[in-house]
């Protein structure tokens, strides 16, 4: 199974029982991979968000990923981590999580492509395909060329993330990437489980 086919990135605007019922939704939907996003709170409720998504995760095979913080990774020993470029150096982050665990890395231009080449990287986050309301200080829009072109010239699995929504799925889907990161089409959908359910039937 690919784990990154569909992954979810969960919306920190979102409170702890909406966090918990989005979860729940998006995995009985068939989400292969969930991410936990926190941008605004203090360390502590992102390791109380973290340990109650892994609580929803445990036993059903999809991984718990945890955004930019490696010492909430180990604490909750999450599956893995996703560093964005100004995050730990991933040659050290994998030093301490170990070699079993998924890291991530966000790449947010070509240079950076290709510098993650030599990197102890598991697949790379191409940031952001398109502009979104979900992240204000994107760097560069993709587009879908730009992302045909990374997945053609890199040696990792590629994750698109970025204003990725049922109406521009079947262009990303497209390019070959390997998997699509998604927190609006599925946070904010008035039914996370269906939503996701729709998303994995468009993409085949
Ligand atoms: N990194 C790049 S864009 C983004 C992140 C976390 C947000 C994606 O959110 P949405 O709602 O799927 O556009
Ligand atoms: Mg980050």
């Amino acid at each position: 199974m690919n784990p990154y086919r569909l992954y979810l990135v969960t919306d920190d605007q979102q409170d702890l029982e909406t966090l918990k019922t989005v979860v729940t939704g998006a995995v009985a939907g068939g989400v292969t991979m969930v991410q936990v996003r926190e941008k605004h709170g203090d360390v502590h409720a992102f390791i109380e968000r973290a340990f109650a998504v892994k609580a929803i995760l445990q036993g059903t095979g999809v991984p718990l990923i945890i955004n930019d913080r490696v010492d909430v990774a180990l604490a909750v020993d999450a599956d893995g981590v996703h560093l964005g470029q100004s995050d730990m150096p991933a040659d050290i982050a994998r030093r301490l999580i170990g070699k079993d665990k998924l890291l991530g890395l966000s790449i947010e231009n070509e240079q950076q492509l290709i510098d993650a080449e030599s990197l102890p990287i598991d697949y790379v986050g191409l940031s952001a395909i398109f502009a979104t309301p979900t992240k204000s200080n994107t760097k560069k829009e993709w587009g879908i060329e730009g992302l045909r072109n990374a997945v053609a010239n890199s040696s990792f699995p590629i994750v698109a993330i970025g204003g990725i929504n049922a109406s521009n799925l079947n262009a990303i889907i497209d390019t070959n990437v390997n998997g699509v990161a998604l927190v609006s089409a599925i946070c904010h959908a008035p039914s996370p489980k269906q939503a996701v359910r729709d998303l994995l039937k468009q993409m085949g």
